[in-house]
């Protein structure tokens, strides 16, 4: 049975995932901070092998414990999805929160690196890296400035870490999703519900389904095909700020 390792399992896009490859045949190693929320989704993910690791990808000495400490029959993974992230605040750059660029930087690209140098080891000839990146990362947008430098490093660390692990055979896709409907805005936002809402007001977001959709055809190519890089927005998207509202 082969292993996909998952960041950021507990919510969102890492949870659809989990699902999606599970079914797909995969064992699973989920990766989150909250612990209750990836227990719940071991029953759901019943009857397919699962192990739980509780960390925070900003902690480095926690992530390399957990990935040292994993039991013998998820030591070698195949598949790992860089998921974990997020955006913190949206404001310009002069009024920027440096506890928001530092939580954004240090979870979306430090983050990802401690992952993946941590689980590298345990991966071979075959595998498969998928990183979160965002359409952030390809567009300038108003406000995005350190979240969207954040996906600009997910997508050339993608490119750089193809180059890198081609001679091991490892393969390396980014994933850059638009609007997806999940606890992000809420996050962004800090909780205001009625700010969050907005994004997705008149409109018909992507959900965090249609995002593991692509994951599982993405990792589930024969061995000889390599997709490097896939943008996904809604129907209603059309660039990072472009979007068509309906009343
Ligand atoms: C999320 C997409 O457009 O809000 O990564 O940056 S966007």
């Amino acid at each position: 049975m082969k292993t996909a390792f998952i960041t950021g399992a507990s919510s969102g896009i890492g949870r659809a995932t989990a699902i999606a490859l599970a079914k797909s045949g995969f064992q699973l190693v989920i990766a989150g901070r909250r612990r209750e929320r990836l227990e719940t989704l071991v029953q759901e993910l019943a009857p397919t092998p699962v192990h739980i690791l509780t960390f925070d990808v900003r902690d480095r000495a926690a992530v390399e414990a957990a990935v040292a400490g994993l039991p013998a029959p998820f030591q070698h993974v195949d598949v790992l999805i860089n998921n974990a992230g997020n955006a913190h605040g949206m404001a310009p750059v002069q009024e920027g929160d440096v506890a928001d660029w530092e939580a954004m930087l240090d979870g979306n690209v430090k983050g990802l690196l401690y992952v993946s140098r941590a689980v590298l080891p345990r991966m071979g000839e075959g595998g498969f890296i998928v990183n979160l990146g965002s359409i952030a990362g390809y567009e300038a947008y108003a406000n995005g400035n350190v979240y969207c430098a954040s996906k600009a490093a997910v997508a050339m660390l993608t490119r750089t870490m193809r180059i890198d692990l081609l001679p091991r055979g490892i393969r390396v896709a980014e994933v850059a999703p638009g609007m997806v409907e999940t606890e992000f805005s809420a996050v962004r936002f800090k909780g205001d519900e009625e700010r969050a809402a907005s994004v997705y007001k008149g409109v018909q977001p992507l959900q965090a389904q249609d995002i593991a959709e692509l994951i599982q055809f993405i990792v589930t190519r024969p061995p000889h095909v390599q997709i490097a890089e896939a943008v996904i927005f809604p129907a209603a998207q059309a660039a990072a700020a472009t979007v068509r509202r309906q009343p």
